[in-house]
């Protein structure tokens, strides 16, 4: 009966075992991990272009192989995510028009412009290095297809993230005007990558629900105090300054403080106002359209191939 299965899900996520695809789950479970899902894999597929945008541009042969293997990594991610919805029942052609339409949202980091080669690297270590933070404990979130994806994907990020350390640790030690493209490539980013782990706890509808069925294993300003804890000492290695003068250690806490972040720019940002969304969506969506007659070919060889073993 509906009690049961429903006593049987409670179970299963209080004993932090998983739920599986063919499982009894609340609907309004399926929906969330739908949205978070979704969201995840179109931040992929967004996140795309920012870097894309230097592929052609990159200073070396060694730049462009690691930027491009990056690159393909993240469609990889994206591919690998919306199979997961699928698992739950979402319609993937659905999903790609929900964001084209910009019905679903992506990650607001991907709606800010890279202006130079500096921002290769600022994307890896902190973008990475937040998603990194965020996605870690994502390996224990309820959901078993989702939690399994997120261990490759975590691997690959930590290439992500060390890519980007090495390539400002290199231009650190370069000429003065390569210094002065990662401080202002920092300062871009820094409190950008802040607003990644969404809006303070205090005004996180989805929160409480997603961390008591185990979908979220952290709030989001405990993850984002992680990411701020570790990486200031990594700025220090690599003698960049944070552009945040309320940063400092704070030896009560254990943590380190850090100033208001500017919650009005990031729900700009998330409702389409940010400087890049119209860009990122219009760029999605020219690509879905000119892929129309490779999904066509595809679908008539499948039907024809379907055809031939039947007969
Ligand atoms: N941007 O109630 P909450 C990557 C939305 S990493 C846009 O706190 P929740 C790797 C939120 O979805 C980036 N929207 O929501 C890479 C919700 O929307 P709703 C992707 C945001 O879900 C690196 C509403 O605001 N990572 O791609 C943002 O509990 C380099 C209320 O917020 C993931 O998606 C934001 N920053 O917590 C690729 C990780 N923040 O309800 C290429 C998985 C919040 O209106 C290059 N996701 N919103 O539909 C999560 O961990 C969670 O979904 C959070 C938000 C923490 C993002």
């Amino acid at each position: 009966s509906e009690v049961d299965l429903e006593g049987h899900f409670e179970r299963t996520v209080a004993k932090d075992q998983r739920i599986e695809p063919r499982d009894w789950m609340p609907e309004g479970y399926r929906a969330t991990m739908i949205r978070q899902i979704a969201q995840h894999a179109h931040s992929e597929i967004i996140g795309m272009q920012p870097e894309g945008n230097w592929i052609t541009r990159a200073p070396s042969l060694r730049r462009k192989a690691i930027l491009l293997a990056k690159v393909q990594d993240e469609a990889g991610h994206g591919l690998y995510l919306y199979s997961a919805a699928e698992t739950l029942g979402a319609d993937r052609p659905d999903l790609t028009e929900r964001l084209i339409s910009g019905r679903q949202k992506y990650s607001s980091i991907f709606n800010y412009p890279t202006l130079s080669f500096a921002d290769v690297g600022v994307i890896g270590w902190l973008v990475d290095g937040a998603a990194i933070c965020n996605q870690v404990p994502l390996c224990r979130s309820s959901y078993g297809p989702y939690a399994r994806a997120m261990i490759r994907i975590c691997k690959e990020e930590s290439f992500h993230q060390r890519q980007g350390f090495e390539l400002l640790m290199t231009m650190m030690k370069g000429t003065t005007a390569q210094r002065e493209m990662v401080r202002d490539a920092v300062n871009r980013f820094w409190w950008p990558s802040l607003m990644m782990f969404g809006p303070p706890d205090a005004d996180s509808p989805n929160t409480a629900r997603s961390m008591a069925w185990r979908i979220k294993r952290h709030t989001n300003d405990e993850l984002r105090q992680r990411f701020v804890d570790m990486t200031v000492p990594q700025a220090e290695a690599l003698g960049v300054t944070l552009p945040d003068p309320d940063l400092k250690w704070n030896a009560a806490r254990g943590h380190y403080d850090f100033g208001a972040i500017d919650w009005t720019e990031l729900k700009r940002v998330i409702s389409g106002e940010g400087p890049c969304n119209a860009q990122r969506v219009a760029h999605r969506r020219r690509a879905h359209e000119d892929g129309a007659w490779v999904r066509e070919a595809a679908a008539a060889y499948a039907a024809k191939h379907e055809g031939a073993v039947r007969d």
